[in-house]
């Protein structure tokens, strides 16, 4: 009887008192489920025409924000104070490269630096990819012009790159997943931070990064994802006064982890033209529902600071969540979003990456654009979890297309 009691009591707490169970991998053992239905308000009410859409994607961002990514804290300060550090030529004098040191709230306030790299000889400014690197700036060109990054390194794979939790020289030039001369000879600019400055990505408490200056979030406000993504959007400020940059023509990239904070940060903020999203499987472009490769329970687990205290509640308990993801590709709606999946990145289930990407569509259906295909893009590349010129292919394409007007 007590035990009935328990198991109901746990039931109607809507909370599951279920072991983690282990990977889908098997297409016949993804569970039945229906997705929230993103044209409905959460009163029942239909959405039928783009003056609703407006308050319903209002709806649809608070409940990301509410049970998922977290709010960003209240009374906060967006202020930036930007130092220019270096402008030189580069690539042979085909571009510029320029560091910006970007300090949030005060002058002497933590910061995040900046590279940019530009095409030479524009008038105005050049279409841009902002996006977060994983190892440093230092690490996506040879270039001994670019500063070693002075905050908190997580591990590499390239030996003697990292020493201490510092950044080494031996890092340079180490990943190849920045074809940046391919970018400028395409007229394209590339703006990239290491992610570490604005949050070092370990479970520390939230006492680092601009977690410092702004103290301990509540329940419901930001993981690092939500502060990484917030970060996006005060490089976006900048970008604005920087005359190498065409503010209004700026993709946001980013892969894996990276790749939920350029979704999350592309919601939030709709000054983004494009949003790319390169394999970021679970909360990220991956349907939660379908419980395939890596899910709820598991991140939340694993990367207990990525997400806010809420979303654990829905650990193996996936359909009481409120919304799922293809909620979150609706809210770039009309804009340009690319999704980009491997076929050995099981993990980050490429088909609920595709599922996703096209349960936006109806959304850029009713705001009058032609959606999958055009504006809303998806492939799937063979290979693994990574970033590669086949990927960088398929985003310019679409920049091309759909942001610059070529
Ligand atoms: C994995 C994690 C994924 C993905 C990836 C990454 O360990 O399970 O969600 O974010 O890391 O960012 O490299």
């Amino acid at each position: 009887m007590k035990l009935l009691l328990l198991s109901l009591f746990v039931c109607l707490a809507g909370y599951s008192s279920a072991e983690e169970e282990p990977p889908i991998y098997d297409e016949d053992k993804v569970p039945e489920f229906t997705l929230p239905d993103t044209l409905v308000f959460e009163d029942g009410t239909p959405v039928t025409n783009p003056a609703d859409w407006e308050i319903r994607r209002a709806e649809i961002l608070n409940l990301f924000a509410e049970h998922v990514y977290g709010h960003v804290p209240k009374g906060i300060s967006n202020e930036i104070f930007p130092a220019v550090r270096k402008e030189i030529d580069f690539l042979e004098g085909k571009a510029t490269l320029k560091e910006i040191r970007i300090h949030f709230a005060k002058p002497d306030g933590p910061f995040m630096d900046l590279l940019l790299i530009a095409p030479k000889g524009t008038e105005r400014g050049s279409p841009t990819f902002l996006g977060y690197n994983f190892g440093g700036n230092h690490i996506i060109h040879p270039s001994t012009e670019i500063s070693l990054p002075e905050s908190w390194m997580r591990k590499s794979k390239v030996k003697g790159a990292v020493v201490d939790d510092k950044a080494t020289e031996k890092g340079r030039g180490t990943s190849t997943r920045w074809p940046v001369e391919k970018f400028i000879d395409q007229g394209i600019a590339l703006a990239t931070i290491y992610y570490g400055d604005v949050d070092p990505d370990f479970d520390d408490g939230f006492e680092n990064g601009v977690h410092a200056l702004f103290g301990k979030p509540e329940v419901n406000e930001w993981g690092s994802i939500g502060t990484w993504a917030w970060a996006l959007s005060r490089a976006l400020d900048y970008l604005e006064t920087d005359p190498l940059s065409d503010a209004g023509k700026v993709a946001v990239f980013g892969h894996s982890r990276l790749g939920k904070t350029s979704l999350w940060a592309g919601a939030t903020d709709p000054r983004f033209a494009m949003v790319i999203s390169n394999d970021s499987g679970c909360g990220g472009a991956a349907l939660s529902r379908r419980r395939f490769g890596e899910r709820v329970a598991r991140i939340n687990t694993s990367f207990p600071h990525w997400f806010n205290d809420k979303f654990p509640a829905y650990n193996e308990n996936e359909n009481a969540l409120p919304v799922d993801q293809h909620q979150l590709m609706a809210l770039i709606a009309p804009r340009a979003l690319c999704v980009g999946s491997a076929s050995e990145d099981q993990w980050a289930d490429p088909k609920g990456e595709y599922l996703s990407a096209a349960g936006a569509d109806p959304v850029y259906q009713l705001l009058g654009k032609q959606g999958l295909g055009k504006e809303i893009r998806y492939h799937l590349r063979a290979g693994k979890h990574d970033v590669t010129d086949f990927d960088w292919d398929q985003y310019i394409n679409t920049f091309k297309t759909e942001v610059i007007g070529e």
